[in-house]
């Protein structure tokens, strides 16, 4: 045969290998941001990675009945729902994939669990702790039934992140002293920005401490193994009133304003600082307000012998400084984090051919899959989910307290 340029040069290793096996059969509640992200992740993973089940786009769910079938043929989904515990009863679906605002999280998971379904649930894994509580509970009785429970942090889910997960597990950066993290976005600097889901706590939970600041504290206590003992923190809400948005309000800035305004009732911004049991500190900042910076999130890690930092505008690279080199040539350096050695790269393309945000979705799929194939509890797990939430109900202990120190339940 000869062989065409398509499938001499350009094919990533593992295509199509999971076509033929068994599959997982995934039903998808919510089809807005998260929903096409985790679309794709589903759609691609099986197509790229060698895995033991054949992720299969079941059926999709949303309250709005056109919306949704365009959702569903825009995204591939073979069937669509619009009634969530419909799509849950449905025998042609094993796992549940929850990319619904914060407040039907706990509502969906438990009903889904309850079912017999595998879960994935987007971060934060809820509203309260009391929720994420209920919901540890009921992912612990369906482990024992072989049930899987996720949560969605995909930043994890970065070749870098990973590899800087890695080396520090390895011990090249030795004792841990610092970890600074930022995670800064600025859709709500105009003070006309309509008030979405996202800007109403009984909707959201909280504003940019769950949505971002959530985030950060995982990856940060991923990447040192540590879990935070204790916060100081301050939040701000810069605009209390916005107008509120006439039709149905998408994505970060959609909608329009029809004269009305109406009260945000989440934080703009969270400061805070935190402990880890090591003693290394630790800062974070999360905000909606950091003009010129889209989706910035940044987190350096220091240590006795060397320092790792990763800027997720340069996902595809690690800067590393080794403090053990001989002062003349010691100094930060790139990794290129594009080879095959690197987590996750070996399936897709040559040295030096980046990723980008997306693939995080197509690797937390792959990830998935093989738990839900291992029967093995899948990391972050939905205790992990639980504990971020005792974090973020610290920090707002802890801006109420106007910044006493908090510590958290471990
Ligand atoms: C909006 O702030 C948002 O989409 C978050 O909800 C996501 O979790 C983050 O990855 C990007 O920004």
């Amino acid at each position: 045969a000869i062989a065409t340029e398509a499938s001499a040069a350009a094919a990533p290793r593992g295509v199509g290998a999971a076509v033929g096996r068994p599959p997982l059969r995934v039903g998808m509640v919510g089809y807005a941001f998260m929903g096409a992200a985790h679309s794709q992740g589903w759609r691609t993973a099986g197509r790229v990675f060698d895995l033991p089940l054949n992720p299969v786009l079941a059926a999709i769910c949303g309250r709005d009945a056109d919306a949704v079938r365009a959702a569903a043929d825009r995204h591939g989904w073979a069937a669509a729902e619009t009634d969530w515990r419909a799509l849950i009863a449905r025998d042609d679906v094993d796992l549940v994939d929850i990319c619904t605002p914060g407040d039907s999280h706990a509502e969906i998971a438990l009903a889904a669990l309850a079912a017999g379904k595998h879960v994935l649930c987007e971060k934060p894994l809820a509203n309260t702790v009391a929720e994420a509580e209920a919901m540890t509970r009921a992912a612990d009785e369906a482990a024992a039934r072989g049930q899987i429970a996720m949560v969605g942090f995909n930043y994890r889910r970065v070749p870098a992140t990973a590899l800087a997960r890695r080396m520090v597990a390895e011990g090249r950066i030795g004792r841990l002293r610092h970890v600074r993290v930022t995670y800064l976005q600025d859709w709500l600097v105009d003070p006309e920005a309509p008030l979405t889901w996202r800007l109403r706590k009984e909707l959201a939970g909280s504003g940019a401490l769950g949505d971002l600041g959530a985030h950060i504290v995982d990856l940060a206590q991923y990447l040192t193994g540590e879990k935070l003992a204790g916060v100081s923190a301050l939040t701000e809400t810069f605009v209390r009133q916005r107008p509120l948005p006439a039709g149905a309000a998408r994505g970060l800035s959609a909608g329009s304003a029809d004269g009305t305004t109406g009260q945000v009732t989440v934080d703009d911004a969270a400061v805070f600082t935190g402990r880890f049991p090591s003693g290394a500190l630790a800062s974070f900042e999360a905000t909606r307000y950091a003009t010129g910076r889209k989706n910035a999130l940044r987190i350096e890690l220091n240590g006795e012998h060397g320092s790792l930092a990763f800027d997720l505008e340069r996902l595809n690279e690690l800067a590393y400084h080794d403090g053990t080199e001989p002062g003349e040539h010691a100094g930060f350096r790139r990794i290129l984090v594009t080879e095959p050695e690197h987590p996750y790269l070996a399936a897709w393309w040559p040295p030096g051919h980046g990723l980008g945000y997306e693939h995080t979705f197509v690797h937390q799929a792959r990830d998935l899959v093989h738990a839900v194939a291992d029967g093995r509890r899948p990391e972050p797990s939905f205790a992990d989910g639980l504990q971020v939430q005792r974090v973020l109900a610290a920090v707002e202990e802890s801006a109420e307290k106007n910044s006493v120190y908090t510590p958290i339940a471990p």
